[in-house]
């Protein structure tokens, strides 16, 4: 028997560990049988005692593990109730959080760009945005959990920066406007703390999961992994990080290849393209969203088994889209009048049938950078020579898909791909303008730069209509990534694209005596377009913190002397007012806030002229 015993374990031993040998293989998914889809989850979470579902999927266990599943047990189970359920919480779960510890000894170098701001309000503001880093840095500890004790965070190594508010671990695409700002405030082993994070994760799962915790482990979100080594990169010149980095942006772009592509056919001339999407296998409620999902599939409803599967797998996709949630990925585009909450247009979310024009050029993005990144490296091995023929074969193969289908000679503009109409959404959004971003031109905007110059019109138009930043789109839906809302990471995408057509066009201008000016067809340049939208932003970002309490000691006095508040940093922002904050969607919008913070210290650090404005009165920038 003994021996018996020692061999099939030895036998398990072994394919146990070849099992790790091969982590692209390996499907990773929620597991826990406390903060993932089970009884436990679904008893807490639809007790309804805590506003936001997130919490309790963020509260370590006080007791091991095997103890709070029988404690459960003790009390009934799924027929627990709602008193017996408190209690349990209170018995064998710590606060949400409680392995989240701030750093907030982080060193705060001066920063001399700050003084060359020429308005001492912005000035002011700008040194507070600095410091702020310090109370959005933390790490994972583990050391005030039980022997045991189990919590939803997954490991990480090193500490990181939180967007805030209930986001209380990093998140993916957020990071890179994080690492923009902590590269402007000189954090840069910060950044690459970050960073190394996001390499660490690609090795153990096999792709950056959606944040820092156990149930995003099936989903991601926008890739900007590519983006983030880019800046890190072209800020230090580390080239041992690139070729370390190399092998790891390979994985992650496999993982896409392998896991989210779909071929596409031209309804045209029936060629086949290979593109990629947003659609994650699940199909059980979010567990931080539970409550609103059970009842998005199941308030009111008659759908069937299978169909509610199918939703749960389209939300979990429509989140993985970092646009959580819009008409994007609804195909209502608009509220019932009698819409109570916004279950009812969720309900027709759609995710996996959109080919998204930003990812693409995202992933575009990922192998034109593999491409010269290894060619800059083709003296180390053959085989690098190898690869960046292959990358810049695919991308100049996404690149043709993407005119193909994507790009509209009548708008000037590209869009997103409808699998159900085989056609392009034809609906203006900012995510037209992620090509245009990362440089993914086709040939014929190179050959005549016409077109080019054409491409920020229906930017302009959204940015006539409204006073504030950038609208997310025309779809007034009660949708956070709907109208009236405005997002800092879309703003500083639309700046920077602008910024750059413009030294494009001019250095052709110069270069070649072209007659093609960097401006809009109703003949705004893009230098004021792009100055326009940038003044609106810091005023909207600067005014919300101002109107919340804000204040700079010997410089600004507090608007509001009763308010205890010092002050929010807002993560989304109405684009109706200058100075109000986004709302709606799924949870209380959210203060902090990392990437506003940072796209404001980027703004402030290229416009050291800009004057801030009186946030007591109506706030109008025209152009
Ligand atoms: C809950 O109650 C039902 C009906 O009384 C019973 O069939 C079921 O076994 C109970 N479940 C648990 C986990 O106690
Ligand atoms: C950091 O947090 C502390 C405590 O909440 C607050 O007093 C301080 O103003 C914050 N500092 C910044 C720069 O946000
Ligand atoms: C896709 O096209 C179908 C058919 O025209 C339309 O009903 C639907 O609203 C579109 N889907 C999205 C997400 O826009
Ligand atoms: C937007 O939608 C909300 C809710 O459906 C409605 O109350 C509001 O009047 C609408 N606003 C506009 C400007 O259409
Ligand atoms: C200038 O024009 C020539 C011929 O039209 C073209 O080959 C060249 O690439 C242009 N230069 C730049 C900087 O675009
Ligand atoms: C800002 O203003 C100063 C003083 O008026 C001027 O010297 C400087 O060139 C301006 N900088 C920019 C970037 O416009
Ligand atoms: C909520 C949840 O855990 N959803 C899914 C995560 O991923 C696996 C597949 O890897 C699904 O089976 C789960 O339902």
């Amino acid at each position: 028997m003994k021996t018996l015993f020692f061999i099939s374990s030895v036998l398990l031993t072994a394919l146990f560990s070849s099992a790790h040998a091969v982590p692209n293989n390996r499907s990773y998914s929620c597991d826990s049988p406390i903060f993932c889809e089970g009884p436990i989850l679904k008893a807490v979470q639809m007790a309804g005692l805590f506003s936001d579902s997130k919490t309790f999927v963020d509260m370590p266990t006080k007791k091991p593990e095997v103890e709070v599943l029988k404690a459960f047990e003790k009390i009934n189970g799924a027929n627990a109730s709602r008193a017996d359920i408190k209690q349990f919480l209170e018995d064998n779960f710590m606060p949400a959080g409680t392995e989240v510890t701030p750093l907030h000894n982080i060193n705060i170098p001066k920063l001399d760009w700050i003084d060359d701001i020429s308005n001492p309000d912005y000035r002011g503001w700008a040194e507070h945005l600095n410091e702020a880093w310090g109370n959005l840095t933390v790490t994972f500890d583990y050391s005030n959990l039980c022997h045991g004790c189990v919590t939803s965070a997954l490991p990480v190594n090193r500490p990181f920066v939180v967007p805030g508010g209930r986001f209380r671990e990093f998140y993916y695409w957020d990071s890179f406007f994080v690492i923009k700002g902590l590269i402007l405030s000189k954090q840069f082993k910060l950044a690459e703390d970050m960073i190394e994070n996001f390499f660490d994760f690609i090795e153990e799962y096999g792709f950056v999961p959606n944040g820092a915790r156990i149930y995003y482990l099936n989903r991601s979100q926008p890739p900007f992994l590519a983006h983030m080594i880019d800046v890190y990169y072209e800020e230090t010149g580390d080239k041992d990080f690139l070729l370390k980095a190399l092998p790891i942006l390979e994985k992650e772009y496999h993982h896409w290849m392998r896991d989210r592509s779909i071929e596409v056919t031209n309804p045209r001339n029936d060629n086949v393209y290979t593109l990629n999407h947003y659609a994650v296998n699940n199909k059980y409620p979010r567990p931080e969203s539970y409550v609103q999902d059970f009842n998005t599939v199941n308030t009111g409803t008659d759908f069937s088994d299978e169909e509610k599967e199918q939703l749960y797998a389209d939300i979990a996709a429509g989140a993985e889209t970092g646009w959580d949630f819009s008409s994007r990925w609804t195909r209502q585009k608009q509220p019932s009048p009698d819409q109570v909450e916004n279950y009812e247009m969720l309900r027709t979310i759609n995710t996996a049938n959109i080919i998204p024009i930003d990812l693409n050029s995202l992933l575009w993005y990922y192998e034109r950078q593999l491409s010269t990144w290894y060619s800059m490296f083709h003296r180390k091995s053959k085989e690098f020579k190898k690869k960046s023929i292959y990358y810049r074969q695919q991308a100049k193969k996404r690149l043709d898909a993407m005119e193909e289908l994507m790009w509209n000679d009548d708008f000037n503009s590209f869009y997103d791909f409808n699998l159900t109409s085989n056609e392009q959404n034809v609906e203006y959004t900012p995510a037209t303008l992620y090509p245009i971003w990362v440089g993914a031109f086709p040939e014929k905007f190179m050959k005549d730069k016409t077109t080019l110059s054409k491409v920020f019109d229906q930017t302009e138009e959204a940015l006539q209509k409204y006073p504030g930043i950038l609208t997310t789109s025309y779809y007034n839906t009660t949708l956070q990534w709907d109208w009236p809302n405005g997002w800092p990471p879309l703003t500083y995408i639309a700046i920077q694209s602008l910024r750059q057509v413009e030294l494009l066009l001019n250095s052709e201008r110069n270069s070649n005596d072209s007659n093609i000016v960097a401006s809009t067809s109703q003949g705004t340049s893009f230098n004021v377009l792009s100055t326009v939208l940038a003044e609106r932003y810091a005023a909207s970002a600067f005014c919300g913190w101002i109107n919340t309490g804000g204040s700079i000691p010997g410089v600004l006095e507090k608007l509001n002397s009763s308010t205890e508040d010092a002050g929010h940093m807002f993560e989304k922002f109405d684009v109706n007012t200058i100075g109000l904050s986004g709302s709606q969607g799924e949870y209380v919008s959210q203060i902090g806030f990392g990437w506003t913070n940072a796209v404001a210290l980027w703004v402030l650090n290229l416009w050291p002229n800009f004057t801030a404005p009186d946030c007591t009165q109506t706030i109008v920038y025209d152009f």
